[in-house]
């Protein structure tokens, strides 16, 4: 049983994660640093505990901090959110090792999923259908690794091991800068990660990113959600997300998400999970997954009616799913805008007091934010201060409900990229529907 449980986060998923423990009945305890004691999540949990300054690397990510945090409370289980040490499996490891419950993956698994090139062994053998690539990471042999590239056909993408999310890698669009790219992103990859191991893929010129939610309990149950897709991102951050994705038919959405459920089940999989793939000319090739919950899961609550935070809770606590597959029904679109406080101009985050706060209401509109007036967003973390979720019977009704919330919300004090996200609703490429991961950068300019 879990009875108290640290939120080993802050902000808009510390708030989601404190009201699924509330609803759930389990006791909180908010951690937070010295720059977030007037948090939203901070004033509604049971206990807080400061476990640093601001600097996230002294508060966050501070293990020691935490695992006390959760001693001195005797509490017994830890969710750490998304970011930060959530897809840490040193830190997953020393939370079981203190003896609480790391709520989410065994710290294997997230080892696992966190070598980019393991993870692709992983799904490819259990009939995750990937990209075509090395097999495996890129030896120092010269000669093999320009036959590979032959082989796969130019441009290739060389990619890091250890990256992930965008970093550390370098598209190839011919054999006479294939070494150099290679020692290149060799060394990057050395730098940035301590770990030097490339692998190399076919690169996909116009994919949209599409990702299918997972959820698996310990008791060999594996489900899938559907999917999303996220393809309208700038420089590897999201910015719109929508589900279902726009165009995928039933038939596929079933194959395709009963291949990543079964292959939970082969892995052992626990918790909540997502399959990234690039999806292009009607196919999908998996990149990566990712062992936590995500920013956008949301949409897929919305349209499925499954709580996420609860079941990963309901899971970490040994329960088995609450939900088979034939249980899963997808009704409706959902869409997700992602509100940052930043000028809209340029892009430059914007911190500061919101001194005017009206949110938008109204059927189908959810806003998950910590925001409040009088609420000061300070400058040391992430951008993002809500997520302004409409649902409809239709894609098109969730983009007049979302038009409408988003000229409702009143947010004064900060500049936020609502007009942006106006702009977006209103763009015609967006209405279309499954515009790629290039449109949005094309579409500002960049
Ligand atoms: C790719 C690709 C094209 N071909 N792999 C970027 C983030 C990381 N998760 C993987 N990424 C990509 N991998 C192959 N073989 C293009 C991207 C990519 C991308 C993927 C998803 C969302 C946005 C993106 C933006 C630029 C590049």
């Amino acid at each position: 049983m879990i009875e108290k449980i640290v939120i080993a986060n802050r902000g808009e998923i510390a708030l989601r994660i404190q009201r699924a423990c509330r609803e759930l009945g389990i006791k909180t305890v908010a951690v937070h640093s010295e720059a977030d004691r007037d948090l939203k999540h901070v004033r509604l949990a049971d206990e807080s505990v400061c476990i640093g300054p601001a600097a996230s690397a002294d508060s966050y990510l501070n293990v020691p901090a935490l695992i006390s945090a959760a001693e001195v409370t005797d509490a017994n289980a830890i969710h750490p959110g998304y970011g930060f040490l959530s897809e840490n499996a040193d830190f997953a490891e020393r939370v079981e090792q203190s003896g609480f419950i790391f709520i989410g993956p065994k710290p294997e698994t997230i080892r696992l999923m966190g070598d980019k090139i393991t993870a692709i062994e992983a799904m490819k053998a259990s009939g995750v259908p990937t990209v075509p690539g090395s097999d495996g990471p890129l030896d120092d042999n010269e000669k093999r690794s320009i036959m590979l590239a032959r082989d796969i056909g130019y441009p290739v993408i060389i990619k890091a091991a250890g990256g992930g999310g965008g970093r550390g890698m370098r598209v190839v669009n011919s054999e006479a800068a294939l070494i150099s790219a290679i020692s290149l992103t060799r060394e990057e990859a050395r730098t940035a990660f301590g770990n030097d191991t490339l692998y190399m893929e076919k690169f996909l010129g116009n994919p949209r990113h599409v990702e299918f939610q997972i959820l698996a309990d310990s008791h060999g149950n594996a489900i899938h959600l559907g999917e999303r897709d996220c393809s309208m991102q700038r420089r590897h951050q999201k910015v719109v997300e929508e589900a279902p994705a726009p165009g995928i038919s039933e038939e596929v959405r079933q194959e395709i998400g009963n291949r990543c459920a079964e292959a939970c089940r082969k892995i052992g999989y626990r918790g909540a999970g997502t399959f990234e793939f690039l999806y292009e000319a009607g196919e999908f090739y998996f990149i990566e997954m990712n062992t936590r919950v995500q920013v956008e899961h949301p949409v897929t609550e919305m349209i499925t009616g499954v709580d996420i935070v609860k079941e990963q809770i309901r899971i970490a606590a040994g329960k088995e799913l609450a939900y088979r597959q034939e249980d899963i029904f997808l009704r409706g679109h959902a869409i997700e805008c992602r509100i940052n406080a930043e000028n809209p101009e340029n892009f430059m985050p914007c911190p500061g007091p919101v001194t005017q706060l009206h949110v938008a209401g109204g059927p189908g509109i959810r806003f998950d934010s910590h925001l409040y007036n009088g609420y000061t967003v300070p400058p040391y973390y992430d951008s993002m201060i809500g997520k302004l979720i409409a649902w409809g019977e239709t894609r098109q009704s969730a983009i007049a409900r979302m038009r409408t919330a988003l000229s409702e919300m009143v947010i004064e004090g900060i500049l936020t990229n609502i007009p942006l996200q106006e702009d977006i609703m209103r763009d015609g490429g967006f209405e279309a529907g499954g515009a790629n991961i290039h449109y949005l950068e094309k579409k500002l300019g960049l």
